[in-house]
């Protein structure tokens, strides 16, 4: 719904699968005043920015999706196992028609600046265009890998050739036709890009700083039968995912590396290089926590790679990888390794030269000069804090954000940040967001951030805001559960925001898995919203929230990890 005065109940930044979802239930199930501002020409977040050669979902299409609605659900049939940009666009303006949500959507809106006006207990966003808006509630739908990291490369302004960064690719058809490609970074979006450029590119130099274990795909148009099953199995597709760690619809094995033999545990990392996926990642319970047994499915992996890559030193810096399977995100391909077998393929291996500059006509490494006529940035994201920080959000007694964040995002349950009250966050840092199939998270945080709305409203409520004692608590546990896990140990993971100079090094999404996540957000609303600060601007007193007694201790709730 529309204002004159640029005033709403809500207002949520993004038109992802977050924003369109929050967007429905505030105003159609609330029958709030909302809006949604999105910086992009359409919708579609990530999978609008997304469009890089080979980009496609690693979530199996059948579980990337929304379950909220039966119909909608049952309504849209998905073509391939890994659904790619454009499908999931399609899906989600199928999503958008259904629930006629393109009218409350302001396309070409940048929000620059959000200030909470103490007075009145407002949300007053100012855009790029020098727009203002207000609302009583702001929820950034905003993404965990939006902000593009493009390294400061000395020369990068010299070059004459043309350059893009992955997510920000552009809409037209980009032809690398008997180009002289470089591809610098070899993470999950480096692993599909190689693929496709190489098709058409005079030739592609793969520059890779860290070597990466790849599971292949498998990715195949689904059949009939398939499609109708997981018509059939809706109620069944969505307990799955709401019953998993990782809110994918396979479950982790309960049987540790070691109960079996060596034979027994070849058969099942072979059964599951076969079926393909990120399933590989569930064969053992420990394969996340212990290194031992991580061990024995990164000498798998090595050796996968070493028997498909012909040339002996490319085999070796390939499989060169001195840390945890898994311990970064894994990505799946779709014959990236094969891809180094093609005569117009070869990998700059960056152990062995570094890069110095980029010149005028290519990229000068320690070693020489290679002549390029397009670099590919996949060099990832200035990840889940990285969008929040590009935008000048201040607090309660003109708290910046940034400030607030300076030694690393210190959110309770993700869900918000104390010292910005009605400000919430879906998948924000210190919530498992990342470390599962998004979906899934993102619906859970929707939800809660409704009831929550809904519980403020019914009450009198004028304002939600995370205590500081919960906020500190949280972190803590956050920090609890990643060090329970083999993810930490990466020096230079994103998960930890070790590939942005300057960043705090706080490792960000929470890893006790979205199961316990789940339970411990419900546990929180039983207890009259414990951690937050619950008040009512008529009222000096706290009316609701249970911040200066904690009858329910979130540290103890947790024995294993759940990623
Ligand atoms: O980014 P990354 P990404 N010189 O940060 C290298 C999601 N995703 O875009 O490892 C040379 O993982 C860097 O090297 P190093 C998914 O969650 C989802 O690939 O830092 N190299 C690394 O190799 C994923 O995890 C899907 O040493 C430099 C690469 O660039 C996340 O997006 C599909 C460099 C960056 O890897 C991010 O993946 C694809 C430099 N100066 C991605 N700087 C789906 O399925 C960086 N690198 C939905």
């Amino acid at each position: 719904m529309t204002d004159q005065n640029n005033s709403f109940d809500a207002i949520i930044i993004g038109a992802g699968f977050s924003g369109l979802y929050q967007l429905h239930t505030l105003r159609d199930q609330l029958k709030l005043s909302t809006l949604t501002v999105e910086s992009g020409s359409d919708l579609g977040g990530t999978w609008f920015w997304n469009r890089y050669p080979g980009a496609r979902c690693d979530s199996e299409s059948h579980s990337y999706c929304y379950m909220f609605s039966e119909e909608i659900y049952k309504k849209w049939e998905w073509s391939e196992r890994y659904p790619g940009p454009e499908e999931i666009r399609s899906y989600l303006n199928f999503v958008a028609d259904e629930l006629n949500l393109r009218r409350d959507i302001k396309f070409n809106t940048l929000v620059t600046k959000a200030r909470f006006i103490e007075s009145d207990n407002k949300w007053e966003l100012t855009t790029e265009g020098g727009e203002t808006y207000r609302a009583t509630y702001l929820i950034t739908g905003i993404g965990c890998i939006s902000s593009a990291n493009i390294p400061s490369i000395p020369g990068l302004q010299d070059f004459q050739g043309k350059w893009y960064h992955t997510g920000n690719w552009p809409h037209e058809e980009v032809s690398f036709e008997n180009k002289r490609v470089g591809q610098i970074g070899t993470g999950s979006t480096g692993i599909q890009a190689a693929p496709e450029i190489a098709k058409t590119a005079g030739h592609l130099h793969v520059f890779q700083r860290t070597p990466n274990y790849s599971v292949p795909a498998r990715n195949a148009p689904l059949s009939d039968a398939f499609k109708r099953e997981f018509h059939d199995d809706y109620e069944e597709i969505k307990k799955a995912v709401r019953s998993t760690p990782n809110g994918h619809p396979f479950r982790i094995s309960e049987t540790k590396v070691f109960e079996h033999n060596k034979h027994e545990r070849e058969k099942v990392y072979e059964d599951a290089w076969s079926k393909g996926g990120l399933q590989f990642r569930a064969t053992y319970q420990d394969l996340t926590t212990s290194k031992a047994a991580n061990d024995t499915a990164a000498n798998f992996l090595k050796e996968k790679i070493k028997s498909i890559v012909h040339d002996k030193t490319t085999a070796h810096s390939l499989a060169n990888i001195d840390y945890p399977y898994a311990g970064k995100r894994p990505p799946i391909d779709t014959n990236y390794f094969e891809t180094f077998n093609r005569d117009n393929v070869s990998l700059v291996d960056l152990k062995q030269e570094s890069i110095i500059k980029i010149t005028e006509d290519g990229i000068q490494t320690s070693a020489r000069h290679i002549p390029l006529d397009i670099i590919v940035f996949a060099t990832g994201f200035d990840a889940i804090t990285g969008k929040f920080m590009e935008m000048d959000i201040q607090g309660r007694n003109e708290l910046k954000l940034s400030e607030a964040w300076k030694e690393g995002p210190k959110t309770y349950l993700g869900l918000q940040t104390p010292g910005f009250p009605n400000l919430f966050s879906i998948t924000g840092p210190g919530s498992p967001s990342v470390l599962c199939n998004m979906p899934v998270p993102i619906e859970q945080h929707v939800e809660w951030i409704t009831d929550c709305i809904a519980h403020m409203r019914k009450n009198d409520i004028d304002t939600c805001e995370a205590s500081e004692e919960a906020a500190d608590e949280w972190v803590a546990h956050v920090n609890e559960a990643a060090n329970a896990t083999l993810l930490v140990t990466v020096p230079h993971s994103w998960y930890l925001g070790a590939n942005v100079e300057g960043k705090p090094r706080v490792f960000m999404p929470y890893a006790g898995g979205m199961v316990r996540y789940r339970a411990l957000c419900d546990d929180v609303v039983k207890h009259n919203y414990a951690g937050f600060v619950l008040s009512s601007k008529n009222d000096s007193e706290q009316t609701g929230g249970n911040n200066s007694k904690h009858n329910f201790d979130i540290t103890k709730q947790i024995t294993t990890p759940g990623i």
